[in-house]
């Protein structure tokens, strides 16, 4: 198999102007390379930057992922963005800011022909493998507290290019998807899939068991952020977004960490 790498145009900033979605106005600005979106959005939103900001870099050169983990991505071959919302709700909901980011990631990838599907609590999947990070942080602000929901998906990424072998691209899975297109239908998926979330959150829950590959049923082992690690069959998703998971011990709720999907061999 060759790993050449394919033509990779820039985005086109003129196509992203006026983009919205729901109740979102966005302000996208392409920046050439930045070590990370993530920390351009969230100094923008610590200076009072409004709701819509996107800063979208065509080559991260230090991405970060979750628990000072790293993103790595190739020049022009990913999207890499990050988007400060403002949600006016209570601190109880905002463990379903990441979620509600996967469906919107997922739901703009099956726009484009990917059969998508979430692992608990926010990759984005295809085939089984890992196509899409996450990474939602909060931001304090002189005008209350801000959302940056960073996401890198890999689009025309090369095998030889992807850090891991759990990892794949769109270009990977045979589709040969435009960045700046898949970029706008993601933007208004987003923007609406906020705003529903905003004014009715429990249909959001629904919606992300229907695209989730985790529950119910599947063999897992939770690694959790103290270092333990436990393995279980997943039952659903509860209220407060954690993942509930039937061990020897009773059901548990975990509500950070990471999941494993395992094969029966890997027990
Ligand atoms: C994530 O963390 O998956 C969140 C990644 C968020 C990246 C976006 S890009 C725009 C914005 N700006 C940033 O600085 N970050 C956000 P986590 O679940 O911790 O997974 C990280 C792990 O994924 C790494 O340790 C690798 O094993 C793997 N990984 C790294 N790069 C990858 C890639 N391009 N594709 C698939 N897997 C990758």
């Amino acid at each position: 198999m060759t790993d050449a790498t394919p033509p990779r145009p820039p985005l086109d900033p003129t196509s992203l102007a006026g983009v919205t979605g729901g109740r979102v106005s966005y302000e996208v600005e392409v920046v050439a390379a930045a070590p990370s979106t993530n920390a351009l959005a969230a100094a923008r939103a610590q200076q009072g930057a409004a709701e819509g900001l996107v800063i979208t870099a065509e080559h991260q050169t230090s991405g970060r992922g979750r628990l000072d983990r790293t993103w790595e991505t190739p020049d022009r071959a990913a999207l890499t963005l990050s988007v400060v919302l403002r949600p006016e709700v209570e601190p109880v909901r905002w463990p379903w800011l990441p979620l509600l980011v996967g469906v919107s990631v997922a739901r703009s990838l099956r726009a484009v022909g990917a059969p998508a599907e979430l692992k608990w609590p926010n990759d984005v999947l295809l085939d089984g493998r890992k196509v899409c990070g996450i990474l939602v942080e909060r931001i304090e602000s002189a005008g209350g507290p801000a959302a940056v929901a960073g996401i890198g998906i890999n689009v025309s990424t090369t095998a030889g290019e992807l850090p891991i072998d759990a990892a794949t691209s769109l270009a990977l899975a045979g589709l040969d998807v435009d960045r700046t297109t898949l970029l706008a239908t993601l933007l208004r998926t987003l923007g609406q899939t906020y705003t529903d979330w905003l004014a009715d959150p429990a249909a959001l829950r629904a919606s992300y068991v229907d695209l989730c590959a985790t529950v119910p049923g599947r063999r897992v082992r939770v690694e959790l952020p103290d270092g333990t690690s436990t393995t279980g069959t997943t039952r659903d998703i509860a209220e407060s977004g954690g993942l509930v998971v039937a061990t020897e011990r009773g059901d548990m709720t975990v509500n950070a960490g990471d999941v494993v999907h395992l094969r029966a061999l890997e027990e």
